[in-house]
């Protein structure tokens, strides 16, 4: 890798899968009987709030159980990322917080994180996750009179967070690396192809190869591939 200067790691549920977090394909993609599609939407969350509050509550939760923590695969990228000598830019469609929790620095969470709620009011974003679950009734502490808070989560049809940042990135990436995505969901599905009109080497890393087009794969559990990868 050190013919390489500036790199951009995308990763999705397939990280966290070998640190014990369900990925979205599990279950055919089903929560509880719903299609994740329809939960993680603003109009499940206008129609059935405590619905999708509970959505978030579980998942939220599953975090605290001290079972799940960064495996070898987000080891490995955080220590990629502090022998890295150019630029390095980690986005995470992951909600959760193990990349965080692994020492990775440089990481955009491009479709928000399960321990931020944010204040329905004004939009402030708030650390919740020494609170843990919240519903319509859980306040924000920064409006008179108090707002309700949603999940800081980006849902299907909203936009995802610091896409100017995760951009300007890939226009100067002369690498990027897929890890643990199926590459079904947009706009981070379009990434490689991004990278790759503007001259970056492209590689997936992932369980199985996807129908997302490469210049390299590498293919079996992320604890294995990705150490392999990055040494
Ligand atoms: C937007 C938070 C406009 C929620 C998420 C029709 C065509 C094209 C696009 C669209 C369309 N209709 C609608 C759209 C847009 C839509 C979209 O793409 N829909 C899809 C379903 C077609 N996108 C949006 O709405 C986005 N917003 O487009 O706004 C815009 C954009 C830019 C600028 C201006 C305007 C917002 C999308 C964000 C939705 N929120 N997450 C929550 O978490 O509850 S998406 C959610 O699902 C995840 O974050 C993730 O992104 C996605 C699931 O994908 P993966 O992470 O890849 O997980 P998956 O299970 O699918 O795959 C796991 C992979 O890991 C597999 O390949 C598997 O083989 C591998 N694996 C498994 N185990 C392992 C492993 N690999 C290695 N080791 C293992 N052990």
């Amino acid at each position: 890798m050190g013919e390489y200067r500036n790199i951009v790691v995308l990763t999705g549920a397939g990280i966290s899968a070998e640190s014990g977090l369900k990925t979205f394909r599990d279950n055919n993609g089903l929560w509880e009987k719903h299609r994740v599609e329809e939960v993680a939407t603003p109009e499940a969350f206008e129609a059935n709030p405590t619905l999708v509050y509970q959505f978030y509550n579980q998942r939220r939760a599953q975090l605290k159980d001290s079972a799940i923590t960064p495996n070898p695969a987000h080891l490995a990228l955080a220590d990629l990322e502090k022998a890295w000598k150019g630029s390095f830019l980690l986005v995470t469609q992951n909600v959760d917080d193990l990349h965080q929790r692994s020492g990775s620095v440089n990481v955009v969470p491009m479709h928000g994180q399960l321990n931020q709620a944010r204040c329905l009011n004004s939009g402030n974003v708030s650390d919740i996750s020494g609170v843990g679950v919240i519903d319509a009734r859980t306040l924000c502490s920064c409006c008179n009179p108090q707002s309700a808070m949603r999940p800081d989560i980006v849902w299907f049809g909203e936009i995802p967070q610091q896409m100017g940042r995760i951009e300007q990135a890939l226009s100067q990436a002369d690498i990027f690396v897929s890890i643990g995505t199926s590459g079904q969901v947009y706009p981070a599905a379009g990434f490689a192809a991004l990278a790759s009109e503007k001259g970056a080497h492209t590689v997936e890393l992932n369980l199985e190869q996807t129908s997302g087009s490469f210049h390299q794969g590498f293919y079996g559990p992320a604890s294995d591939i990705v150490p392999e990868f990055v040494a």
